[in-house]
């Protein structure tokens, strides 16, 4: 597949402030009544309401899409996958940088090679990968996931498509879940993550990176793999069970890979925080742990969990670029286009597989 010939980096980028206000007049001008709005923030975007939340009107209509597909196979009505985007840190507790990793994961996208050698088809173009813009991330985290990602996803899933997020901080895929869920109520989740995430609340904040899990759970039960910081508690709901595959003993392929299957339900929404892979495979995270997954170890697990349930969504959250390197946000967008090609060949079946 031949690339695109990188983007021209012709943005009309609004101005930057000016360096420094005008020095005030003196003491005595400042009784004047201070404007209540400052006149640059009007510059370019008229009064645009604060959260966009109509799935047509955030379709990206250019080429600066996921995986750089032409406009044409990217419409709404042509993808099967929706892509959101939540540029999202907000409680982030220790490393910064999520926030940048959506436009990151979507620049790095433009240069995977479509074709899948796993599957040996080229699924992306087959089924149409629809980039929707980014989510207002000046908000808070529950404004995020409850306010922007649930109501969206819920039009992406009554529209017949699958949703796919990149984060962002872990804070918001339970949003996402729960839109998935309402429409698939046997709804297990498969969570790879260095953290159980099962904390209720964290700094008194329950839509905290840390209260992922835990959010989710109110659900769905989860499988978590990869895990390998966590607080000493019995997790999970009663009747939402949350079974830990540690990392210390669960790091290489074995019979623990079915059986961590064998638990969940039909319908499985995947939900990736990077961290769960080492360290070597994504360093760019915000919160790294030594002793992850190894990028072919994840990649067998989630192929496995295609072949023998039902995805019907994921997320990939918390890749932190790291400046002057593009390896993280790369593996990111590998990642996504080896879920949607286990998605379609084996989720999908025929209408996965049938030759152009
Ligand atoms: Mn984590």
């Amino acid at each position: 597949m031949a690339k695109k010939p990188a983007k021209k980096a012709a943005k009309k980028a609004a101005k930057p402030a000016k360096k420094a206000a005008k020095p005030v007049a003196k003491k005595a001008a400042a009784k004047k009544p201070v404007p209540k709005r400052p006149a640059a923030k009007a510059a370019r975007k008229p009064s645009a309401p604060k959260f966009e939340t109509s799935l047509e009107k955030l379709v990206v209509k250019g080429d600066d899409n996921f995986f750089g597909l032409e406009p044409d196979e990217t419409t709404l009505k042509r993808s099967r996958f929706v892509v959101m985007s939540a540029p999202y840190e907000g409680t982030v507790s220790y490393g910064k940088g999520t926030g940048a990793g959506p436009a990151a994961i979507r620049r790095a996208s433009q240069q995977v090679e479509l074709f899948d050698e796993i599957t040996g088809r080229e699924h992306i173009p087959r089924h149409g990968v629809c980039t929707l813009k980014p989510f207002n991330a000046r908000c808070t985290a529950e404004q995020m996931t409850m306010g922007q990602i649930y109501p969206v996803t819920r039009q992406i899933v009554k529209a017949g498509k699958f949703p796919v997020l990149v984060g962002g901080e872990h804070s918001v895929s339970p949003g996402a879940v729960k839109a998935v869920w309402e429409s698939y109520p046997d709804l297990s989740v498969f969570h790879i993550d260095a953290h159980s995430d099962m904390r209720d609340a964290y700094h008194d904040n329950k839509f905290s990176h840390a209260s992922a899990a835990a959010r989710i759970n109110e659900w769905c039960p989860i499988v978590q793999v990869g895990i390998r910081s966590r607080e000493k508690f019995e997790p999970g709901h009663p009747d939402r069970p949350v079974h830990v595959y540690h990392a210390w003993q669960y790091h290489t392929p074995g019979a623990w890979m079915d059986e961590a299957v064998s638990r969940l339900s039909r319908n499985v929404y995947v939900t990736i925080d990077v961290d769960g892979f080492d360290p070597s495979v994504f360093p760019g995270t915000g919160t790294p742990e030594p002793g992850g997954l190894s990028w072919y170890l994840g990649l067998e697990l989630l192929r496995k969990v295609a072949q023998l349930r039902n995805i019907v969504g994921f997320d990939v959250v918390e890749v932190a670029p790291t400046k002057g390197e593009q390896v993280s946000e790369f593996a990111g967008a590998r990642l996504m286009g080896r879920l949607i090609a286990f998605i379609s060949e084996y989720c999908w079946g025929s209408k996965g597989g049938e030759e152009e």
